[in-house]
């Protein structure tokens, strides 16, 4: 897969989304990477780089942990039908849409579609949350820092050092697959690599 630190592509790119991961339920991690697969081999997105998998402590109702991540893609597919996409694969992994902020299988969340702001009943991008949660810029910020939130005008890095790393419980590096510590104040161990 490819580094994608610098994100100087040209205008004539499809464009770059960010996308977000996150499951808390059945086997979250074998969920995240199959569904990484998928969105991998799906026609008309190219995924450039993905974040290692955190596991973050639930906010909302009382829920089991999360693991969550992030990607970056091109896409040849307008943001609604990249919507479609997402939430096919979502329902592919058996997710059912019950509880707000509850308990899920599998959510594909589209944070930033290139400096584009949309605001429809069904679609809101940059996805209206991405600023205040330390689950989505946490590995955003591992793979995309430089990007500029097209609203706010700052970028992925400051915004992710405003917020902290409150709840994020461990990062699983993937490829090396090392379990590190990134905050000292939660030392649970995570499950074991599934
Ligand atoms: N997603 C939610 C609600 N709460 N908490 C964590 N830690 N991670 C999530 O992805 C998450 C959540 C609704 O999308
Ligand atoms: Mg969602
Ligand atoms: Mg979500």
């Amino acid at each position: 897969m490819v580094e994608c630190t610098d994100l100087s592509i040209s205008p004539s790119d499809p464009p770059l989304v960010a996308i977000a991961l996150g499951s808390n339920l059945g086997q979250p991690l074998l969920q995240l990477r199959s569904a990484l697969q998928v969105l991998a081999q799906t026609p008309g997105i190219s995924v450039l780089a993905c974040s290692p998998w955190y596991r973050t402590a639930p906010v909302g109702p009382p829920q089991p942990d999360y693991w969550n991540g992030c990607l970056l893609a091109q896409v040849q597919l307008s943001p609604w039908a990249l919507l479609k996409r997402l939430q096919a694969i979502e329902a592919q992994f058996g997710r059912q849409r019950q509880e707000h902020w509850g308990a899920r299988t599998l959510d594909l969340d589209l944070l930033l579609y290139g400096d584009r702001s949309i605001r429809t009943p069904d679609l809101t991008v940059p996805h209206p949350r991405l600023a205040e949660r330390p689950f989505v810029l946490v590995p955003l910020a591992a793979i995309a820092p430089q990007w500029r939130h097209p609203l706010l005008g700052e970028t992925i890095q400051t915004l992710r050092e405003r917020v902290g790393d409150a709840g994020i419980i461990a990062v699983l590096s993937d490829d090396a697959g090392e379990t590190t510590f990134a905050t000292a104040a939660d030392r649970r161990l995570p499950e074991p690599r599934q």
